[in-house]
């Protein structure tokens, strides 16, 4: 009886002095990642890495991208324009809360330049991603068996998307 006296005023004593702050928004989001993997690459190449990445609880920014394999990392999209494959940085990156990116080959991908080694099938690359609230969050990424490509073919869509490619019209 007493145990349970004690943790209830511990628990009202709790709400009291949280009150405010569970009345509010959450103050930093949480970082979700599903089907994450990455190219093969070869040492100084290129390689891209690809997952579906989405923030929750509360608006945050991507503002940079890093992975110790590649001396420089960026957020690309590739985009199409009459038949020219281009790709542009996209950091920043608004993701209001509860907003999802799904980064795969032709589309929106983490670019990794200036590869530090070989990137062989089944290992797991690190790539961190940090955020303005969540901060600096590390996923790691299966190398898939996809053969290393010239830089000129990470700018296109990849073979499997093709399905989806409409070609003139
Ligand atoms: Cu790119």
């Amino acid at each position: 009886m007493t145990v349970r006296t004690v943790h209830l005023a511990g628990f009202l004593a709790l709400l009291m002095c949280c009150w405010p702050a569970m009345a509010q928004a959450p103050r930093t989001s949480r970082i979700d990642i599903n089907n994450p993997w990455a190219r093969t690459g070869i040492a100084g190449g290129m390689s891209a890495a690809y997952c579906t990445l989405t923030v929750r609880d509360a608006d945050d920014r991507l503002l940079s991208v890093s992975s110790p394999v590649a001396e420089q990392a960026g957020l690309h999209e590739t985009t199409e324009d009459h038949g020219v494959s281009r790709m542009r940085s996209v950091e920043p990156m608004a993701f209001p809360a509860g907003s999802t990116v799904v980064m795969k080959p032709g589309s929106t991908h983490v670019m990794l330049m200036r590869l530090t080694r070989a990137l062989g099938e089944n290992e797991k690359v690190p790539v961190t991603f940090t955020f303005e609230k969540a901060g600096a969050v590390t996923f790691y990424f299966p190398v898939a068996k996809v053969a290393p490509l010239p830089p000129m073919e990470l700018m296109t869509p990849a073979p499997m998307d093709h399905k989806d490619h409409k070609h003139g019209g």
